[in-house]
């Protein structure tokens, strides 16, 4: 290779050149930690919202379990990605921009990109600076995109960022992600999202399917302990971030399928009893006793689309693998 030419391809041109939109402290509103897991660890029964588990440590976990090979949600969504790259742009069409939803590491994107050809990515993420580092990355890779990472946390209402030009915004919310909200919070985030789009605007969807139990429940306790730690990492931020006088070995990690809800449960399990103070108040947790930390909801092919549809929706396509673990839907608003 002549020396020009791989200055040329080492050369760093898009290289930070993220445009950052902060809506979690712009807002102002927002819950505190503190106060929201002292809401959680007073109610009863007791509870935290997943949407804690991701500061960077816990971004980190969760990128370790998609690697994990009970945990075939990450593997197989990719592969849909992969083997129907071509079919997904050809419904998708051209001069889109892509918001993604809950961009965590950015890999899936990755999938898309070069047969998508966007004019702008946006990342959206509640966790900051992981959402920094990856779309810091992915501007460096993707020299010819325009790279812009909005931290917002999408269990609230929030805005997507105004872009030049005119392209059709194209929503990639991979992973079952959506799965962490009630059926009728996903309900209404879906009609948030159609209604924050223009006619003829996307969405592209990965939702992990109902299935066997012991697939399922595999996929939650992984042999190498990753997604216990996972879930142990909020006792880590109640010692680490608030002070709480806890410790991660007096809890255990606890993943089960509730068929009757389609969803897997995820709870902590106090393994003594044990008090600790929080934002004034003494917590107090029996041996035996739940701290309930995720649900995360599975849905038949037909059931998904029925609750896009009840959104605005329409279905234009979908997309699975053989093993029809895992679906990945293209709907779009209406003109
Ligand atoms: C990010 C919500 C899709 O429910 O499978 C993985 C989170 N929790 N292992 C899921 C998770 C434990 C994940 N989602």
């Amino acid at each position: 290779m002549s020396q020009a030419l791989s200055t040329a391809l080492s050369s760093p041109s898009n290289r930070h050149r993220v445009q950052f939109h902060d809506q979690l402290t712009e807002d102002g509103g927002e819950q505190s930690l503190l106060e929201a897991l002292t809401v959680g660890l007073t109610d009863s029964p007791r509870w935290i919202s997943p949407k804690h588990f991701y500061d960077h440590r816990g971004s980190e976990l969760f990128d370790r379990i998609c690697q994990q090979p009970e945990y075939y949600p990450t593997r197989t969504e990719e592969s849909i990605l992969e083997q129907s790259v071509e079919a997904i742009a050809e419904r998708v069409g051209g001069d889109i921009d892509l918001i993604e939803l809950g961009s965590g590491a950015s890999h899936k994107i990755r999938l898309l990109l070069d047969a998508l050809r966007p004019h702008h990515y946006v990342g959206v993420d509640i966790s900051r600076d992981f959402l920094l580092e990856s779309t810091r990355r992915l501007a460096d890779d993707y020299p010819w995109l325009a790279v812009h990472a909005l931290c917002a946390d999408f269990t609230a209402p929030f805005t997507l960022p105004g872009l030049e030009g005119d392209a059709r915004p194209v929503v990639f919310f991979p992973g079952s992600s959506i799965g962490n909200f009630t059926p009728r919070e996903a309900g209404e985030l879906l009609t948030r999202v159609h209604d924050q789009l223009p006619p003829g605007g996307g969405l592209l969807i990965g939702v992990d399917r109902i299935k066997d139990r012991d697939r399922l429940e595999a996929a939650y306790n992984d042999a190498a302990g990753v997604t216990r730690e996972f879930n142990l990492n909020l006792i880590h931020r109640l010692r680490d971030e608030l002070g709480a006088g806890v410790s991660p070995e007096d809890f255990e990690h606890l993943a089960f399928y509730n068929e009757a809800a389609s969803r897997i449960e995820m709870h902590l399990i106090s393994q003594r009893d044990q008090s600790f103070s929080l934002d004034d108040q003494i917590i107090t947790l029996a041996a035996g006793e739940h701290i309930h930390t995720e649900n995360s909801w599975k849905y038949s092919r037909e059931g998904f689309e029925k609750l896009a549809g009840h959104a605005g929706f329409t279905l234009r396509d979908h997309w699975c693998d053989d093993a029809q673990l895992f679906d990945v839907h293209y709907f779009e608003r209406p003109a």
